[in-house]
């Protein structure tokens, strides 16, 4: 018999949180929670595979979880007879099964699923600092939308490295003090790795049966599956790794693929680790003088700032967002954004991690891969399908943004006021990538030449009319208006020749 009031609780992949507002809204003593594998979110991107054991095993691992918690959960498995496929047939199968007649959820982080799932009651998703309204407030009030701003409120309305009403330290940001380059005899840490349990042992399984020609190793597996260990994986990167996490953040070193950087966007957006907490538990650190001031603010502005920021705009500007094309890229993606197999060592390096480990930090996504998709006019829509597939962390809400808006300048500046356009001497300074590459970083043009050096230019020659207007592109626009006909003539040429030989790849799945 159905009780009075009675709900279905459907709580999504992404949704791992014990403090999910649909759970503090339901009663355990009554409710019905839902959690169904389905193709249809399994193939709406093509998931690294290690992301996709990532979901389906933190997801089993959640469900158990809410048992011992003495919620009924109702566990639909990808390959249980009957499965839909589904979220909004597993939401009408799990109602009839109950004979509930009213199913409720937390707001879904996409887009594509808040108008999928329109008959399920929706209620705010309060993991995340600022709400879709506050959002919009904020950007009604203004001509341009700069994090920058955004983040200072962030920082007052939380209360985080702040003094009173002003911020600790005397400034809002202390990336001037971040940012060195790379050297080659840092020594590193790791993140914390975690050995596969039995439930993840058969996701692995699930993963080679459904989607065996996905992008990406799935083996060594080593994420965290669990908030326990997503736990010990901040305490690790919080000892290790953060009292230098501003100083390497824009840094790239062969064979160091995680440097100071937190690894822990795979964790935050699945829900295992809450994102206020992780900030305040940095803050401690500060307080307790065992990192410096940059190093807290430069990470705590990563997360209150630019990941709320970034959500704000996603929800703001969507759905026309993820059709923007300011700059009418239209080139098709190049088949070593899926091999890896290229002679510009840069790529190479960044795509080659992805591969493995279906993880690149910040530099390598915007300034290695999208600088690269920037200046050779890669199509917004094929990029925005590469990145939100090959990354553990990866969902629309926060890559498109980042994509589109910050990498890509497709959204006409809106995200950001001058697009992180950059030669190869940006990657030599931050890297020691071009040391081993075939190509020559100092060369302009020529078959030797740094395949970023003309692509850039040639950039900057065809975006002229608009860069010139703005004070940020004016003065690299002066530059190249300064190269003779014949410089010119051979930046375009070069740019031809390379971009001629880019051939995509059909990918057979
Ligand atoms: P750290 O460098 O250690 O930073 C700490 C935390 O700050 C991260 O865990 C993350 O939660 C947050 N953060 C930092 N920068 C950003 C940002 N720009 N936007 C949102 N959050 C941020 N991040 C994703 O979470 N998912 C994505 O799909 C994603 N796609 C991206 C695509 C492109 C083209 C670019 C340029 C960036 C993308 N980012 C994405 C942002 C950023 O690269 C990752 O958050 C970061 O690399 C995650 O690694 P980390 O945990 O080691 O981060
Ligand atoms: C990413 C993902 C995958 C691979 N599979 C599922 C699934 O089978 N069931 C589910 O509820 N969620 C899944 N997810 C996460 C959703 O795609 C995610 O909730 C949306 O992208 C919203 O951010
Ligand atoms: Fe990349 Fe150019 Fe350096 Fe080679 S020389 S690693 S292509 S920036």
């Amino acid at each position: 018999m159905p009780k009075a009031d009675q709900q279905l609780i459907l709580v999504l992949g992404d949704q791992l949180s014990l403090s999910l507002s649909s759970l503090s809204h339901g009663d355990k003593s009554r409710d019905v929670v839902l959690m169904a594998e389905v193709l249809a979110e399994a193939t709406y991107a093509r998931h690294h595979k290690k992301k996709f054991v990532l979901v389906f095993s933190a997801m089993r691992h959640f469900a158990e979880k809410l048992q011992r918690q003495g919620w009924r959960v109702d566990y639909v498995k990808l390959e249980d007879d009957g499965n839909t496929q589904s979220l909004t047939g597993e939401v009408q199968r799990a109602l009839q099964r109950h004979q509930i007649s009213k199913a409720k959820m937390t707001e879904p982080g996409e887009w594509r699923l808040q108008q999928e799932l329109s008959d399920v009651e929706q209620i705010e998703d309060t993991r995340f600092i600022c709400s879709h309204g506050a959002f919009r407030n904020w950007a009604s009030a203004r001509k341009e939308l700069r994090m920058e701003y955004f983040y200072r409120d962030m920082r007052r309305q939380t209360g985080l490295l702040m003094q009173g009403d002003k911020p600790e330290g005397g400034k809002w940001n202390f990336d001037s003090e971040n940012r060195k380059p790379a050297k080659a005899d840092f020594f590193m840490p790791e993140p914390q790795r975690f050995q596969p349990d039995q439930i993840t042992r058969d996701c692995i399984d699930l993963t080679l049966r459904i989607a065996p020609n996905n992008f990406g190793d799935i083996e060594p597996f080593w994420f965290a599956v669990k908030s326990e260990d997503a736990e010990k994986a901040l305490e690790s990167f919080v000892q290790h790794a953060l009292p230098h996490f501003g100083e390497t953040q824009d840094a790239m070193l062969t064979g160091q693929k995680f440097l100071n950087h937190a690894v822990l966007s795979p964790y935050i957006n699945l829900g295992l680790l809450d994102p206020l907490n992780v900030c305040r538990r940095v803050e401690t650190e500060y307080r307790k003088g065992r990192v410096p001031l940059e190093a807290a603010e430069g990470f705590i502005r990563q997360i209150i700032g630019w990941r709320e920021y970034i959500r704000g705009i996603y929800w703001l500007k969507m759905p026309d967002y993820a059709k923007s094309n300011s700059l009418n890229a239209t080139r098709p993606l190049p088949d070593f954004y899926w091999t890896g197999e290229t002679q510009m060592n840069c790529m190479k390096q960044a795509i080659q991690q992805t591969k493995q480990e279906a993880y690149a930090h910040h530099i390598q996504r915007l300034m290695v891969t999208g600088n690269f998709a920037l200046i050779a006019g890669l199509d917004p829509v094929a990029v925005h399908e590469w990145y939100l597939a090959v990354y553990a962390d990866a969902y629309e809400w926060v890559e498109l943004p980042n994509t589109i808006g910050m990498s890509l300048h497709a959204d006409g500046g809106l995200l950001g006021s001058k697009p992180y356009a950059s030669s190869g001497n940006y990657i030599n300074k931050m890297s020691d990538y071009c040391g081993s590459c075939r190509f020559d970083v100092k060369q302009r043009t020529g078959p030797d030449a740094c395949p970023f050096n003309a692509l850039y230019w040639n950039f900057i020659a065809q975006h002229k009319p608009r860069f010139a207007k703005n004070p940020r592109m004016a003065n690299i626009c002066r530059v190249y208006d300064k190269f003779d006909d014949a410089e010119q003539m051979r930046i375009q040429k070069s740019a031809e020749n390379f971009l001629t030989n880019l051939e995509p790849m059909q990918w057979d799945a």
